[in-house]
This record gives structure tokens, sequence and C-alpha cells, in this order.
């Protein structure tokens, strides 16, 4: 039998190294079949090549939508060292293909031109070019795919050396298979944004910023598990509304309460279950006057999440775990907020939020079912960076591993509550975080600070304030009549917080909320005060690295401290706990988001 001539088939419309290519084949006495175009500018140039139709003996045809479509080709590229394949080949009359060079027509760069019809996008969708690729790379163990012209030279070196190598089949193989999967992506996507339903696709006005367009939100498999019930959303609310319902179904599923949380940037103001307000905290949230709120427990979960940190919480998106009622809606039409997610309405309550904003208030309705692919990935300056989802459960459970005092037997259950809480806030807050809680909320919670102590100041300082917020004079403060509600937050910020100047124009905008001003307070009464509150727990995201996390939770009321282990200073960590009266639990998981 006559040695076997090596046989490379050419199809490439980025001529780009074409004809250093075709001289290197055929030095090397490699056949050159190619496609019409690069046929002709390979023979133009003088080197000897046949067209595809030497083997298929079928012309290209349906104008060029059919040139290399065929089993003398694909038989050729397929067929492995076998003897089954071997006798195949050899009753059909098909010869074997050894190297495949083929990239794709500029499906991307044509979609790119404004204004693009679909028929000229279709008529650049490569079907022949992909079918060489995957065939070439399918069989790499015997065949070379090239789909990238920067690889010729390297080929070519090898080839004068006598074979390509194993090694650079593989990675060029690798390529070709990433080639034709970032090909299909691209058509896809181009189709998405034509025919997509709102189910798979939706356009946002712009990313982050406004001047980042264009953005969209979209899945590639089944549906978007939620529905556009009210307005349009932004980016930045499908990013607090993502995390936040997780957060409040975690809560739900773990507590057994319905739950509800006020975001802001990606991470919670407020997180809560439903438990009964008393009349003080109904003053403190500015709920006193929502009829049925004694008796909606998602009402009363709301009202502490949007209550913990007003400040915060202004224009929120809001998650709520259970359908949502007439005085939750009520709560939500009084305050500054973005839009909701909840995995339902009663038309009353959806009638009032409809309205909210001028008919522009989101309102979403989640698919409760929901269950996200266990891997996620995001891209970051052009990198894909992908892990699997952070689906650690967090219930009153993780709080059994008491490490300080020695002799401390389980937590009581509210203790246990307010860290599940405080934790599963966590799980979905900007690192590094720390949380404070009571009485089944969040009361000051810390986000995105890149020190550990820097968080539980924060965090400390908002629970400080939380709590000043219940003090007689803030309680008995006498409003002008008229003053907004974000007016009274704010003021009630400044006065709580110290940040009151004495005098000054801001001062005269202070006083002019007020029919009698209320004294700033001392540090005394401050300290007085907060030595009151008691029972707060709180929790953190990774390991407090220092004691001076606990001396700082201590003066916030800190009884129950629960963290991983795995700082250099446990032992001293623990230690101060022990000393300051505070039980400290090892709640082993690190729970970082970003
Ligand atoms: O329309 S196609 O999908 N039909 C084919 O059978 C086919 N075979 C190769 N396009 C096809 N090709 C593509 O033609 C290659 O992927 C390459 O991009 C282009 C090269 O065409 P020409 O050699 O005529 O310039």
């Amino acid at each position: 039998m006559a040695e076997h001539q090596r046989i490379a088939i050419v199809s490439v419309y980025d001529k780009t190294g074409l004809l250093d290519l075709a001289k290197g084949l055929v030095q090397n006495n490699v056949r050159i079949l190619a496609s019409g175009g690069t046929s002709k500018m390979i023979r133009e140039s003088g080197f000897p090549v046949e067209d595809i139709s030497a083997i298929t003996k079928a012309p290209e045809m349906l104008g060029g939508r059919v040139k290399t479509l065929h089993p003398a080709v694909h038989a050729g590229i397929l067929a492995r060292e076998l003897a089954s394949d071997e006798k195949d080949l050899a009753e059909q009359n098909i010869e074997k293909v050894d190297y495949v060079i083929c990239n794709l027509y500029p499906f991307k760069d044509t979609v790119a031109k404004i204004n693009v019809t679909v028929p000229e996008a279709v008529e650049e969708i490569d079907i022949g070019g992909v079918t060489l690729i995957r065939a070439a790379a399918k069989n790499h163990t015997r065949v070379t795919i090239l789909s990238d012209p920067r690889d010729y030279p390297e080929f070519l070196k090898e080839l004068d050396a006598g074979e390509i190598k194993e090694s650079s089949r593989k990675l060029f193989a690798l390529k070709a298979f990433e080639h034709t999967a970032d090909y299909d992506a691209a058509i896809s996507e181009f189709f998405r944004k034509q025919y997509a339903t709102d189910k798979q696709y939706i356009p946002l006005r712009y990313g982050a910023n406004p001047h980042q367009k264009p953005a969209s939100a979209y899945v590639k498999e089944g549906d978007i598990p939620f529905k556009v019930l009210g307005g349009a959303p932004g980016y930045i609310n499908l990013l607090d509304a993502l995390n936040a319902w997780p957060l409040v179904k975690e809560l739900k599923k773990s507590l057994g309460k319905p739950a509800a949380a006020s975001f802001k940037h990606v991470s919670p103001a407020g997180a809560a279950i439903g438990e009964p307000l008393t009349a003080e905290e109904r003053k403190v949230y500015m709920v006193d006057d929502i009829a049925g709120i004694e008796t909606s427990a998602l009402a009363q979960a709301y009202a502490r999440a949007r209550g913990a940190d007003r400040m915060s919480s202004f224009g929120d998106m809001i998650a709520l775990s259970d359908i949502v009622d007439l005085p939750t809606a009520s709560i939500i039409s009084k305050e500054v907020s973005d839009g909701v997610i909840a995995p339902g309405y009663e038309p009353e309550a959806l009638e009032i939020l409809k309205k909210k904003k001028g008919g522009k208030y989101l309102v979403l309705q989640m698919d409760p079912e929901f269950e996200p692919s266990k891997t996620e990935t995001r891209t970051v300056y052009g990198v894909n960076l992908s892990q699997g989802r952070n689906d650690v459960v967090i219930s009153p459970d993780s709080f059994k591993n008491v490490i300080t005092p020695k002799t401390g037997g389980p937590l009581p259950e509210s203790a246990q509550r307010d860290l599940t809480v405080a934790t599963i806030a966590l799980k979905y807050t900007q690192s590094n975080s720390v949380c404070y809680a009571a009485r089944g909320q969040v009361i000051g919670l810390g986000a995105g600070q890149q020190s550990r102590i820097h968080c539980t100041r924060l965090a400390g300082d908002k629970a400080d304030n939380w709590w000043l917020r219940f003090h007689p004079r803030v309680l008995g403060i006498k409003w002008r009549k008229g003053t907004k509600r974000p007016d009274k937050s704010n003021a009630i910020d400044l006065l709580v917080s110290g940040q009151l100047p004495k005098s000054g124009a801001e001062r005269e905008q202070f006083e002019a909320f007020f029919d009698e001003v209320p004294a700033a307070f001392t540090e005394e009464e401050k300290t007085e005060w907060l030595s009151q509150l008691t029972d707060v727990v709180i929790s953190s995201d990774a390991f407090f690295p220092f004691t001076d996390n606990v001396y700082r939770a201590a003066r916030s009321g800190v009884k129950y401290m629960a963290a991983p282990g795995g700082s250099q200073n446990d032992v001293p960590v623990f230690e101060t706990a022990e000393k300051l009266g505070i039980t400290f639990v090892e709640q082993g998981i690190r729970l970082f988001h970003h």
C-alpha cells in the first residue's frame, strides 16, 4: 500500500498568515484541500492546492452555505485508528485528514454593527466551519486543529521537526472548543436580545452607573425566577433583590417565622423575623398607626428590619418571605423605598404598592420553589471566576459548640434565635462583616470594612444608636407639625449619634423640626442608658483576630458571641469573653461574601 500523503483541510475566513502556512504545508509535502475563497488565495500565490470538491465530488452550493459539509470531509477527520473505521473509509474511498485549519465567519463583528438585521446576522452563522473545528478537536488524538492564526508558526515549527506533539494537539483542541463555545454564546446572546421573552431576558436601563451600557438580566437555561409586577428593575435593584430573597427564605426556614430584609448597596441594613412589637418599638419604628400590625407577623418582621437602621434603609430594596398583606404594604407605602421582592401579594397590598412612586415602584414576584445552580460564575475584568454557591445551612443548631464559659450549657432559645438572625444576615453581607442582634432582629450591622475591629465598632455604634432611640427623651420628642418621616429619622440620628453641632446653620435646621428642641445627650447619660442594654448577640463572618473586638462588643450589651475559630489569638479572645461574662460559641463556618 502506498504511503499515506498527509492531508490538510484549510477553510479560513481570517486569512492572516495563510500563505506562510500554505508554504510550510507544501514544503512538508502535505496535500492541501481548501474551500472556495481560501483555495483561490493559495492558488493565486502559486502554491499547489485542490478544491474541497476534489474529494467530495460535489460543488459548493447554496451560495456558500454548503462548502465542506460532506462525509468525505468529516469521515476523513473523524476516523480513528480502528480496523472498523479503516474498513469504512476504504469502502467509501475516503482518505484520512491529518490537519484542519479553520476560523469562523465574523459573527461578533457583524452583530456589533448598528442596526444589523436578523437576516444579515443569520448569514454570518458558520455551520460548516464549526463542524470542521468540532470534529477535528474531538479527534485530537490523531488530528491537529488550528483555529487561531497565531498558532501557525508553532505548528509549522513542529511540522518541520517531524510531527505535531501530543501536548500541542491537546492545547489546540482546547482552544478550538473554547472558540466554538464563545461563538455559540455570541449567537445566543444576539438572538436572546431579538427573540427571548421577558421570562428569559430583561433589558436594564444601565448597569451600576448610567454610563455602563448595555445592561441586562438573563438566564441561559429555564426562566428568570421572578416576574416584574410593577416598575422596571435596575441593575443594583436586582443585586439587592437576589441577595435579600435567599436571606429571608433561609431565615424563615431556620426559625419558622415570616422574615424580612431591608437592603442597600448589596448588604442588609436590617433583617428580622416576625416577633410581636412592644408599644415602644411601634413608636421607634414609626409603625404605631399601622392597622392590623398586631396580627401580621410579616409586617412585624418588616417593621423591625426597616426600623433597625432607618438611615441606612432609606430607599431600600425589601425582601419578604411570605405573601405580602395589607399591613406590610401599608408600612412600605409610607417609607422611601425602591422596590420589593416577595413570593406573592394579596390584591389590596399589590394595589397599594403599584401606585407607589407614581407607578414606578418595583414589585417583583419571586418563585419560592426556585433553586439556583450549585455553581455561580461572574466576570471580573475579563476573567471568569467560578465557585460553588454558599449553600451552608445556618440554624439554631449552628450554635451548640460553647467554648466559654467552660461549664456553659446550651444557649437560651432567644440567643440561638438572635445568633441565627445575625449569622444568616452576615451570609448575605459584603465582607468583612459583624452583626449585633436582639429581639429577633439585626440592631447593628457593619459591612464591607477591611478591618474586623472597624466592623465591630461600626456595627456597635449602630446598635448603640438603635438603643438610644428608645430613650424616653427621644420617645417624647415634640415634632413640629408637618415634619416628614425622613427628616425625623435624620434629626433623631443627629441627636443619638452625638453629631449634633452646638450652633450654626445645621443646628438651626435641626431645631426647626421641633416644637420643643430636645437636649443633646451627655456622655454620662449615654453610658447610663447603654448599661441597660443587655442580652445582645454578636456574630462575625470570620474569626476575631484580636481581643479589642470582645471589649467593644461588651460595651453594647453583648452576652453571646459567635464566630469561627482559627485565629492565633483564639485563646486570648476566648479568655477575654469569659472575663467579661460573654458566652463564646464557635460557629465553625467562615461566611465571606462578595
Ligand atoms: O456556510 S458555511 O457554514 N458552510 C460550510 O459548509 C462551510 N465550510 C466552511 N461556511 C463554511 N465554512 C466557512 O467558510 C469557514 O468556517 C470559513 O470561515 C469560511 C471560509 O470560506 P472561503 O474559503 O470561501 O473564504
